[in-house]
């Protein structure tokens, strides 16, 4: 199942394209009907080419999998939190179309014994991509279940031979002036950081990710690479990766720099530890029925993923490392 992940515009059909959009809609469970007919397949085509949507080959890994209904493609690529593109929900979807992701490298470099700047096509390569559905609950108050495409991050950190004296690992984010009209704004330090510690690093549930719902990674969603880590609120999670750097000293995060005291380096999930400003105990799952006004569905701690990473952090006091 695992084609070469490397497809170039000039050789994917749109006829293939529409082949794994309908797959991925079977596979959720709703009717293909809507897709039949040529009038809105002839649209389909025509978005697909407007926004350059490629097909990204990847094995289901039943592991990582939840029933749960995934969040409509529509919603996932059009309500974003991507400040380099502006604050707005609706902004990424239109400012990130003008980012560039080829060609693209990522640095990985630090406390390794194999420093590599990675051609983003040979990244891509490095272990088979997998597909696998995880929930993502913003800060904010509200999540999506998404169809993910990756690789566990491990894998590259195996590769990279990372020295024992490297206790963290810190993702930074492309910061282009030319490209991104957000670093106008000063909400943020730029670029864009994020970190983990190395166990939660080499976790198998964290996932270096480069597609979505069977394609490559759509710009507003972080292209070409961005990280995906389930249980820990969206903003850990950084897009559109360009170095990975393993550091003995934990790093500083541009959220914590922004707001030390409404977010922390861990920013687990966790419905027992409010935001100063709101609680944390439920969320409003995107794209359901009801809209904004559907009812609210409890938290769960860790995101749902406690049996897997809850003893990360035994004998840590959760309250006082948010
Ligand atoms: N570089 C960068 N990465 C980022 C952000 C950002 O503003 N810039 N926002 C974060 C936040 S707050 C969330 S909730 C998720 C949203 O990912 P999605 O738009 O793909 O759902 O991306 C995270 N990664
Ligand atoms: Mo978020």
């Amino acid at each position: 199942m695992n084609k070469p992940p490397k497809i170039l515009a000039s050789e994917i059909t749109p006829q293939a394209l529409y082949e794994g959009r309908r797959q991925w809609l079977a596979q959720a469970g709703w009717s293909t009907l809507a897709l039949s007919t040529s009038i809105t397949s002839l649209a389909w085509h025509r978005e697909a080419r407007a926004n350059e949507r490629l097909a990204l080959a990847a094995k289901p890994n039943p592991q990582f999998f939840t029933a749960e209904k995934l969040t409509p493609y529509k919603d996932v690529t059009s309500y974003n939190n991507f400040y380099e593109f502006g604050l707005d929900k609706a902004d990424p979807v239109v400012h990130a179309q003008r980012l560039k992701t080829r060609p693209w490298t990522v640095r990985v470099e630090g406390l390794v014994n194999k420093p590599r700047t990675w051609d983003i096509d040979e990244l891509i390569k490095l272990a088979p991509l997998e597909e696998r559905v995880y929930r993502l609950r913003c800060v904010e108050g509200w999540s999506m279940v998404i169809p993910w495409i990756g690789y566990s991050l491990s894998h590259l950190i195996k590769a990279t031979q990372v020295q024992g004296s490297a206790k963290f690992v810190e993702f930074v984010t492309l910061a282009d002036r030319e490209q991104m009209p957000g670093l106008k704004s000063r909400v943020l330090q730029w670029p864009y950081t994020e970190g983990l510690r190395l166990d939660e690093a080499l976790h198998p549930l964290t996932l270096l990710t480069f597609g979505l719902y069977g394609e490559v990674l759509p710009k507003q969603n972080g292209a070409p690479v961005r990280m995906t880590i389930p249980w820990k609120y969206g903003f850990k999670s950084g897009k559109s990766i360009v170095a990975i750097r393993f550091t003995e000293q934990q790093p500083r995060t541009s959220w914590q720099v922004a707001a030390p005291h409404e977010y922390g380096f861990y920013a687990n999930v966790n419905p027992e530890v409010s935001h100063p400003r709101w609680s944390q105990a439920q969320e409003r799952r995107i794209g359901g029925e009801g809209g904004l006004f559907a009812p609210r569905i409890k938290t769960l701690p860790f995101n749902g993923y406690a049996e897997q990473v809850a003893s990360l952090y035994a004998g840590m006091d959760l309250k006082r490392f948010y």
